[in-house]
């Protein structure tokens, strides 16, 4: 059921801490570690701790929770030190999303070229 944990989901298995991640914020309904293959100096994910595919799945089904993302995103930046960042959603293989439980990529620390590839 959607926003219920998924036996088979990375993401999930992190929230539940039976995968271990360096964490750098929690809330009640979100957290945030470093990505395990850094693009950029700072390379924060921030995830709901629900489980949605996407985040449009997400902003569609808990709309409350995605603001928490977004807030929390800008924290990361906060505490990171960061004046300027990208928050990126992937969404779909083609896009370059290979987890499939909702995530905003918070980078920072280098110059970041645009556009993206
Ligand atoms: P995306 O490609 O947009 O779905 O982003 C998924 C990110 O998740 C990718 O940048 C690498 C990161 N990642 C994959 N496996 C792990 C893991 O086990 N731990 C952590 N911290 N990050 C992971």
């Amino acid at each position: 059921m959607t926003g219920e944990p998924q036996a088979d989901c990375l993401f999930c298995k992190i929230v539940a801490k039976e995968v271990p991640a360096t964490v750098v914020r929690e809330s009640e309904t979100t957290l945030a570690f470093r990505d395990i293959n850094p693009q950029a100096p700072t390379h924060v994910l921030v995830i709901p701790k629900v489980h949605h595919p996407d985040a449009a799945s997400l902003a569609a089904a808990e709309p409350a929770i995605a603001a928490d993302v977004l807030r929390e995103a800008g924290e990361v930046a906060v505490q990171e030190g960061l004046d300027s960042y990208r928050t990126v959603f992937n969404t779909g293989s083609g896009a370059g999303q290979t987890v499939f439980h909702a995530h905003a990529h918070v980078l920072g620390g280098r110059g970041l070229q645009w556009p993206p590839g």
